[in-house]
């Protein structure tokens, strides 16, 4: 594979697609090295096969708002690859929701489902349909109206969706429930259900702990652990959350909390009591985190500033792609930054992760630090298969043995010398095993 030729023709076939071709590229720039070392591959030509979703659904959503008037949005399920598993993968509900953004989602979803040691292939999905403002009722008519269309194309062993931005307990409650009743079958399609049909314990704090999880392993490398340290962590959504909680659990000061109004500086460091506010303010459906500063007294709020200029020894992206560019990094590490680990998708521009390798701090990657919400989700599957429920320690001590694992998975791939490159090490072993995979099932 010739990286700079591949990407010229993927460029040709899909311009206009830049999420997507950014998140293509970092993949193949990284894998090469290792590719070419096996002729198998470009026999089978598994770089041009993998880059390309099997099939992309789009459909029309119609619903009524609560005045009676109809409303359209459009509606997308991206199967990307089923060479390990059934596809899976979460659904977000956003305005910003396009193709491209959904294929990158999908494409990363894949390796990051690969890293997590279970059976499950990659696939994204969502609307540019925007929960924030809209009533329960509201909600629930655009989920039916969504899952009209797309009940015919999942299932308990085809495509299992989950939640994602915009996408929690209420809405997988709404499509469950429409998809349930079309189906009429009830066998756990979806995860991140509700723990009184079928949900697992721990997935929501899935993604959050397991970020941290990961961090404690990434600080263990180079000597050093969470005790004492500054942690600026952006968004305030479900993925925030759980990573606030688990750091702060283990003893770490997180300072910043963030919203698409601004971000919040509390020196002092979250608590219990500022954690659960957080989940009131997402809860309010406002879409702020402004009345954080009225509320607590010593925390500041900056408006339509990002957290990056704190100075902090570890930062953790929880919001959305691209949230941490170029000069957030040059800042970051200017200030001293120890840690970057990315608990968003794609949360930090190529810009961005340049200058951190560049500058020798450690950078984890989202498809490796957030793999932990998609791996329980794997874990909610294995309990529907069973038919029984497994207790919260269960469900933790196996997140935790899965992100000690795709820790080690990067190690071994993404050694340079004294120092880790967890970017290569994650892209190079979430492909790997999909890539053998595809060459020993033949041209299909
Ligand atoms: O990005 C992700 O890994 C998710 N939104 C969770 C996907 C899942 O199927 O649990």
């Amino acid at each position: 594979m010739k990286v700079d030729k591949l990407m010229a023709e993927i460029e040709a076939k899909h311009a206009g697609e830049p999420e997507y071709l950014q998140a293509v590229k970092e993949v193949l720039v990284t894998v090469e090295e290792e590719y070419n070392k096996h002729p198998e591959f470009e026999n089978h030509r598994i770089a041009e096969r993998i880059v390309e979703p099997d099939r992309i659904f789009t459909f029309k959503v119609t619903w009524v708002d609560d005045n009676g008037v109809p409303q359209v949005n459009l509606g997308y399920r991206v199967q990307y690859n089923n060479a390990i598993g059934p596809y899976k993968g979460g659904i977000r509900f956003h305005p910003s929701v396009n193709l491209s953004i959904l294929k990158f989602l999908g494409f990363e979803q894949t390796f990051k489902n690969s890293l997590t040691t279970l059976p499950m292939g990659g696939a994204k999905g969502g609307s540019d349909f925007n929960p924030k403002g809209k009533s329960d009722a509201e909600v629930m008519r655009f989920c039916q109206a969504f899952m009209l269309e797309l009940w015919r194309h999942i299932g308990p062993e085809t495509d299992v969706p989950a939640g994602d931005i915009g996408t929690g307990a209420r809405e997988i409650g709404f499509m469950y429930g429409m998809y349930r009743k079309l189906a009429q079958e009830n066998t756990g399609v979806f995860t991140g259900k509700g723990m009184t049909y079928g949900g697992s314990l721990i997935r929501p704090e899935a993604t959050g702990y397991g970020a941290v999880y990961f961090l404690v392993n990434m600080l263990k490398d180079a000597g050093d652990s969470l005790k004492g340290k500054t942690v600026a962590i952006s968004g305030f959504g479900n993925v925030a959350w759980g990573a606030a909680s688990k750091a702060t659990e283990l003893g770490a000061k997180v300072v910043t909390i963030s919203g698409p109004d601004g971000y919040i500086y509390d020196p002092a460091g979250l608590d219990a009591d500022k954690i659960a506010y957080m989940l009131e303010l997402r809860a309010s459906n406002n879409d702020v985190v402004e009345p954080y500063a009225k509320r607590f007294a010593g925390s500041k709020f900056f408006a339509a500033k990002k957290p990056w200029e704190q100075k902090v020894d570890i930062a953790m992206p929880c919001a959305t792609q691209n949230e941490l560019g170029g000069e957030d990094a040059k800042t970051l590490i200017a200030n001293g930054v120890k840690v970057v680990a990315e608990v968003s998708n794609m949360g930090c521009t190529p810009e961005a992760i340049d200058a951190f390798i560049h500058a020798k701090i450690a950078y984890g990657p989202g498809k490796a630090v957030n793999a932990g919400g998609v791996a329980t989700s794997g874990l909610e599957m294995s309990q529907n298969s069973q038919k029984l429920n497994w207790t919260a320690e269960e469900v933790d001590a196996k997140l935790h043995q899965i992100m000690d694992s795709i820790h080690a998975a990067c190690l071994e791939y993404g050694r340079e010398g004294g120092y880790i490159n967890y970017m290569k090490g994650a892209n190079i072993a979430g492909f790997m095993k999909v890539a053998r995979s595809m060459v020993e099932q033949g041209v299909i």
